[in-house]
């Protein structure tokens, strides 16, 4: 790196590189509604990336044939490594979550010393909870422990007898897990909780913010949220990341209604969006529509407006 200036490994107010990775399935979706909201995702994506100087890839590839749906983010996630050795942390980010919190910013300097960063709940992890950790979305330093790490995680990611084998442990070795082939999530509990020794020192298990948050308990509270706090927060009250689980809109089998889950993403989609209209004067009629009006007063100042909505973390006024 010291070899190749022109190839900083710190952006240009000095924070080290990031760069977020998401995908989907290299086809459309079984249903065109599944691709309209890919699209809405990637674009929430990109306005949180824009706004914080994060690169993007979007991968749509199956960078190998025996990893395919959870288990790509893998191969993608190891090729991005080792083609950036200039970024710093690697973020993968399903693409059924979504930003909620616009101004909020990864809390990098806390994670000194630590390689994976992911979501999750220390005692749920002790009691090998197959939910302990969210796989969904994760930070990982550009480095060869990352490296070493994926290697060891894809093991039971190839396709066929592997997978379903592996499976089977998982079920039988994890509290809660229902039988159904090896998944990215169940074998990186599995192994950090079998390697612990080997893993666990590197590993920041963050729960003061929503990294990942549930979105059941979240969408029903964005007005109440718009009401009572602000963005740049992150937590509960203002949730960074709305993760839509068990809402395979792409696919066929979810576990919750289609209906239930397309209304609620938009809400979420809307809910960030308005932070970042806000920054140009406008806002959506409701958080139900995609429809929006312009909010701003015009016989302001504009550009002590402008200061003011640039002010990612203010309260919103009540409309
Ligand atoms: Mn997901």
């Amino acid at each position: 790196m010291s070899r190749n200036p022109e190839f900083p490994s710190k952006d240009a107010q000095g924070k080290p590189k990031i760069l977020l990775v998401t995908g989907s399935p290299p086809g459309p979706c079984d249903n065109p509604m599944g691709d309209h909201y890919l699209l809405k995702a990637i674009k929430n994506k990109i306005d949180y990336c824009r706004l914080h100087g994060v690169e993007i890839v979007y991968n749509t590839a199956h960078l190998d044939p025996e990893l395919t749906g959870y288990w790509s983010k893998i191969p993608i996630a190891r090729r991005l490594m080792l083609a950036h050795p200039e970024v710093e942390w690697i973020w993968w980010v399903d693409s059924d979550a979504i930003f909620t919190d616009m101004a909020f910013e990864l809390p990098l300097s806390r994670y000194e010393g630590k390689n994976l960063v992911i979501h999750g709940y220390n005692d749920l992890l002790e009691k090998r909870s197959w939910i302990s950790l969210n796989a969904g979305i994760f930070l990982l330093r550009n480095c060869q422990w990352s490296l070493d790490l994926l290697d060891a995680w894809v093991q039971m990611g190839p396709k066929g007898p592997v997978r379903v084998e592996a499976g089977k442990l998982l079920t039988a070795s994890l509290t809660g897990r229902p039988q159904f082939d090896a998944d990215d999530q169940s074998s990186l509990i599995y192994m950090l909780l079998t390697e612990k020794d080997k893993w666990m020192d590197k590993v920041h298990v963050e729960r003061e913010f929503y990294l990942h948050g549930f979105w059941t308990g979240l969408v029903d509270k964005y007005e109440e949220m718009m009401e009572k706090h602000h963005p740049g927060l992150g937590d509960d009250r203002w949730p960074f990341i709305t993760h839509f689980v068990g809402c395979k809109t792409c696919g066929r089998y979810e576990d919750y209604p289609l209906d239930r889950c397309l209304t609620s993403m938009e809400r979420a989609i809307n809910f960030a969006d308005n932070q970042v209209l806000r920054l140009y004067g406008f806002q959506h009629r409701s958080l139900t529509s995609p429809k929006v009006r312009r909010v701003t007063n015009r016989s302001q100042n504009p550009l002590e407006a402008k200061e003011a909505a640039l002010k990612m973390d203010a309260r919103f006024d009540s409309p």
